[in-house]
């Protein structure tokens, strides 16, 4: 089916069900380190792998999603920092475009670029509306985009941002505070911007706590994703992926 990976994402949505990605940053992985996440992700029951990152330096991104294709049926979504991070190995790939930023390359030049590339990896392309929030210190996203992220406490800017890319026809919003951000997304502007959209939302970065996950799916968001405190401590798969899951299903 051509758009398997977004009927899946809506259907979910349209259950009510939360969904869980695990982020792998290629950079950061060896072989072994690969072997234990798609285990521990499996047992899990993960929903999605998403591979990518600000800058990847290493040259193994084929490489690390094959290695994670061979070894499980858990989809692999690019979430790329740049368009040199296509692999056809993958599901899918967000298709992103920072409409909280004002940087006309990061909004539609890099696209512009890299369209024919794109086009021919044959992957499912999922348009998706991507906003930097402050995260309470530069970032990686913050500092390479060269943007400026929205305000932590101005939900009436994200709400208005999220809707904005949902009318000009993006299929998934995703809020971001940013690798490693210390201050993840408050609830109140998930709440905010979930009232005010159909598509399915996404929410990442600085997520460190299985209750933070809980409480920001209870306030609207349809997949979390988290990276970094897993690089940290890879025994959290288990006790976010429970918590995510177990949010009490509203439709
Ligand atoms: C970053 O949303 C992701 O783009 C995940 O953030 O690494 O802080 O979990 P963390």
């Amino acid at each position: 089916m051509k758009n398997k990976l977004y009927t899946q994402l809506v259907d979910q949505k349209k259950a009510g069900k939360k969904s869980f990605a695990v982020l792998i940053d290629p950079d950061k992985v060896d072989n072994a380190a690969i072997e234990q996440l798609v285990g521990l992700a499996t047992d899990a029951k993960v929903d999605y792998f998403f591979v990518g990152g600000s800058l990847v330096i290493s040259n193994h991104l084929d490489e690390c999603i094959r290695q994670i294709k061979t070894s499980c049926n858990i989809p692999v979504i690019l979430f790329p920092g740049s368009p040199s991070q296509v692999s056809r190995y993958a599901d899918g790939l967000l298709y992103l475009s920072l409409i909280s930023g004002r940087n006309p390359e990061l909004l539609i030049g890099q696209h512009v670029l890299s369209a024919t590339q794109v086009k021919n990896s044959g992957l499912e392309i999922i348009s998706t509306g991507y906003m930097v929030v402050d995260g309470g210190a530069p970032t990686a996203v913050t500092y390479i985009s060269n943007a400026t992220p929205i305000p932590a406490d101005k939900n009436d800017i994200a709400m208005c941002t999220a809707m904005a890319g949902e009318m000009l026809g993006m299929k998934l919003i995703y809020m971001d505070a940013g690798s490693g951000a210390k201050r993840p997304i408050t609830e109140l502007m998930i709440e905010k911007v979930a009232e005010n959209i159909e598509v399915p939302l996404i929410v990442g970065g600085g997520i460190t706590h299985p209750e933070k996950a809980y409480l920001n799916c209870k306030a609207g968001a349809d997949i979390i994703v988290v990276g970094n405190a897993i690089e940290k401590d890879a025994s959290l798969i288990k006790e976010i992926s429970d918590a995510i899951h177990s949010v009490p299903v509203t439709i």
